[in-house]
């Protein structure tokens, strides 16, 4: 049967199922042309790497080369489905201009070298570093797009042998504010819900969260329930006409960065009818007081004025959520990428945790990730937080590390909170920060105001590392350069947003002398000679199964706890949810279904922090707060965006996403069919907006904002007026053709700015004033 329509068709045919019923099997398979099924010599277990969804595929293997993909059936996650990037996209691994051999920068140039050229380079350069300035000199800025075994090995090299405070990952500009929400309410980072909760909910509530484009075949779990019998209802915010809005039985679309505002205003009519179920706060939460007489100052016209919606929408949608049997509740970047982020993240958990819904099919909260690992870069410690959850203001916590990695504890940095990526930036800025090894992200690309960004990362007295499976915007302004093995190249796991682990075994060679991120940070282990207290090698592993069984030593005990799962359990059937232990030895559905909660002071990964400043709390505060580890709801006030509309710059800008592509391109811009099917950037501006400006579809139009101006092609569509979307994919390169807009910068990235949400510090991509003009005609 054929299930796909090709690359217009993203979501394939409906295989429609009702409320409590199992989704239906469906198998989407694509291979290069000219091949057929059975001259697929190897099917080779993976999952996908395009999204945080964790898709089992299976990659097909002939003459030591992929020629193809398909959806693996018995996966829990997807049933056989592929998302439209992963059916394409394995191509990019064969791309002629991927990285095959280490460079180093030599009069200016980057210039091919061989490997001990270049680790003795970064060695040299470590050491001299270590000796004249100290270990918070050297700075790492990782991905949510390696491998478990792969962040574990580089958050020992940097917590532990090093000893830096200064790790963070792309996971900043991504999750950092579900993992804060997520400690915020429930005393630990660990995702509540799960994927199965799409088949028991009777209504699905989707924050700032365009799954239809971003997780696909999450997406179409959902179109077969709304094509099913007893469909649910679907509650969307966002200020687009996004897919998921036409499938909305409400469509709430606020003035970007006004989250707070609409959520106040969702739990005064939920709190205003008494939807609540007392006797769950009774039991097992605290705050409730507070958060009543915070929302109480939120009355449905007050909000519909800041939010500019219609306030019986807002009622109606309060109705809907405040009278569902079985809640599910999905968070992503629209409520993330914003000023509040963490305040507006949190009353999402709120709204559950008064209604008494967790833990039971259906009830469920996605704080979404993005990335396909970013799991666990949060889990290994590789974004600063500490290895296992472990809270860094908590010395017990410290010592089982230093156990663990055999090392004094004050060998490993917890004077103060992780540095965070921009954090990090600004010293390298002032010069304080000296190297700084970037692996598997491109932030010439994706960070906030680029022009800036630039001028950091090129700066001479800054030794720039980059480590990539492509010549990135990022890899021309590095004075090392190393070549990395890619997905279907080497053998980890990863972890998906519910929680489940998938192994992804290695299937064919990587190019040339690209070598795998783990050998690379175990090479660079070796050069550097670092040793545990006994003088034995730090890390002690070499290969990622041993780097697999190190983590198991290392989360047991804790929520994520892996110390059930191995290789051979995750070979062959579904992934696996941790955790995974001797009391859950097939995994763990759904997370606090006993009412309990991680929240204990000597238990929890984190003591909370005010959520308008940002402020963390002493322990002591918190053992007052919540000396039972109960959940705990924290009320916000709402705070206006820091940059809103004016009369200079009267609109608000807001960056994003499509369907065809995954970030900056690296892959899907050399995907043939993805590349075609979105080849340049657009601006989306309102019918209403265009016309006043004298704007018609396909023009060529000036976006600019105070940090700087890009060029996009108008596409009108029925997005709230005031507002314009850019998608951010889109760097200078591309390909042989010219990646600028007849002249015109076109990154998002140069108009966005330098600025974050107090509490996560995630940077602000969704809230931006910006001014339009009419350049000229279709380009
Ligand atoms: N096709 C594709 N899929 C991907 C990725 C990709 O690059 N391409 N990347 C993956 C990653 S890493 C991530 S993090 C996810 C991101 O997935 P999403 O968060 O779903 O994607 P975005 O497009 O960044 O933002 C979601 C929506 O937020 C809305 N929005 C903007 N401002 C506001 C606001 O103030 N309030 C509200 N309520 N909404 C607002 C936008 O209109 C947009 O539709 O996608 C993952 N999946
Ligand atoms: N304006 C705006 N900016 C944004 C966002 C937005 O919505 N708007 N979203 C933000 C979010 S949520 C995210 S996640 C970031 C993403 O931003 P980036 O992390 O910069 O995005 P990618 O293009 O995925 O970069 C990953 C890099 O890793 C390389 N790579 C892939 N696999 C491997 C591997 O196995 N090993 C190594 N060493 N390298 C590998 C790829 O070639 C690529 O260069 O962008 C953020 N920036
Ligand atoms: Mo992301």
């Amino acid at each position: 049967m054929e299930t796909r329509g090709g690359i217009a068709d993203p979501w394939g045919s409906r295989t429609p199922y009702g409320r409590g019923e199992c989704w239906p099997q469906r198998v989407d398979t694509h291979l290069a042309d000219g091949v057929e099924p059975e001259q697929v010599q190897r099917w080779v277990q993976s999952a996908a790497v395009l999204h945080s969804n964790g898709d089992g595929i299976d990659i097909g293997v002939r003459d030591g080369r992929i020629v193809g993909v398909r959806g693996r059936a018995v996966d829990r996650v997807n049933h056989g489905r592929v998302d439209i990037k992963d059916l394409f996209g394995w191509q990019a691994n064969a791309a002629p201009d991927r990285l095959t051999t280490p460079l180093i920068r030599r009069d200016g140039r980057l210039v091919e070298c061989d490997w001990d050229t270049a680790m003795d380079e970064i060695v040299r350069r470590s050491r001299a570093l270590l000796d004249e300035h100290g270990p918070s000199s050297i700075g790492f800025y990782t991905s949510g797009q390696l491998f478990l075994e792969e962040y574990y090995t580089q958050g020992v090299i940097a917590h532990g042998a090093i000893g830096t405070n200064h790790v963070d990952g792309n996971t900043r500009l991504c999750t950092a504010t579900a993992g804060e929400a997520l400690k915020e309410s429930f005393g630990c980072d660990g995702q509540p819900g799960s994927y199965t909760d799409v088949d028991h909910a009777d209504v699905i509530a989707l924050y700032g969260h365009n799954v239809a484009e971003t997780q696909t075949v999450l997406w179409m779990r959902m179109l077969d329930r709304l094509a099913g019998p007893d469909p649910p209802a679907i509650v969307c915010v966002d200020p687009r006409p996004t897919p998921v809005a036409r499938h909305a039985t409400v469509h709430l679309a606020p003035l970007p960065g006004t989250n707070v505002a609409l959520m106040n205003g969702l739990l005064h009519e939920i709190l205003h009818h008494d939807w609540v179920d007392h006797s769950y706060l009774e039991n097992h939460t605290v705050g409730y007081d507070e958060l009543r007489k915070r929302v109480s100052e939120f009355p449905p016209s007050r909000v519909a004025r800041i939010c500019g919606i219609d306030a019986a929408e807002l009622r109606r949608a309060a109705q809907i959520i405040g009278t569902a049997q079985r809640l599910l509740s999905t968070v992503l970047q629209g409520f993330y990428q914003s000023h509040q982020a963490t305040a507006a993240a949190v009353q999402v958990n709120n709204v559950h945790l008064v209604r008494g819904m967790l833990g039971r099919p259906g009830c469920g909260i996605l704080q979404m990730n993005g990335q396909p690992t970013a799991e666990n870069t949060r889990e290994c410690g590789a974004d600063g937080d500490l290895a296992g959850f472990r809270n860094w203001a908590n010395d017990s916590h410290i010592a089982e590390l230093a156990e663990l990695w055999n090392l004094d504890p004050l060998q490993i940095p917890h004077y103060a909170p992780p540095t965070h990526c921009m954090q990090m930036l600004r010293y390298a800025e002032e010069g304080t920060l000296r190297m700084l090894w970037v692996t598997a992200t491109n932030p010439a690309v994706s960070l906030p105001e680029l022009a800036r960004i630039r001028e950091i990362l090129a700066q001479e007295r800054l030794f720039l590392v980059v480590e990539d499976i492509f010549p990135t915007e990022t890899a021309e302004l590095a004075d090392v350069v190393l070549p990395a093995a890619a997905w279907a190249e080497k053998t980890g796991t990863f972890t998906n947003t519910d929680r489940t682990v998938h192994l992804s075994e290695k299937a064919v060679e990587p190019p040339g002398q690209a070598r795998s991120d783990l050998e690379i940070f175990l090479d660079y282990a070796r050069r550097m000679d670092f040793r545990d207290r006994d003088g034995g090698p730090l890390p002690p592993w070499n290969t990622p199964e041993e780097a697999f069984e190190a983590w198991q030593r290392c989360s047991a005990g804790r929520p994520c706890d892996y110390t059930g799962l191995s290789y051979a359990k995750l070979r062959g059937g579904s992934g696996i949810q941790w955790p995974c232990n001797d009391e859950n030895p097939d995994g763990t559905e759904r997370l606090y279904s006993d009412g309990k909660f991680w929240a204990a002071p000597d238990y929890c990964e984190a003591y909370g922090k005010d959520l308008i400043t940002g402020a963390p709390l002493e322990p002591t505060e918190y053992r007052a707060m919540n000396p039972d580890g109960r959940a705990i709801i924290k009320a916000a006030e709402y705070v206006p965006a820091h940059e809103r509309p004016s009369p200079e710059f009267p609109y608000a800008l807001i960056t994003g996403r499509t369907v065809y592509h995954f970030h900056t391109r690296t892959k899907t811009g050399r995907t043939p069919e993805l590349d075609a099917a979105a080849p340049q950037v657009w601006v989306e501006i309102s019918n209403g907006d265009a016309l006043q400006l004298g704007i018609s579809e396909g023009d060529l139009v000036e976006i600019r904002t105070p940090r700087g101006c890009v060029a996009a092609a108008a596409r009108l569509t029925e997005i709230r007026s005031g507002v314009v979307f850019l998608p951010f994919h889109y760097g200078y390169w591309d390909g042989n053709r010219d990646g600028h807009q007849g002249g015109h910068h076109r990154a998002a990235n140069e108009l966005t700015l330098t600025d974050w949400d107090p509490v996560s510090k995630q940077p602000i991509f969704k809230t931006a004033a910006a001014t339009l003009r009419r350049v000229g005609g279709r380009p």
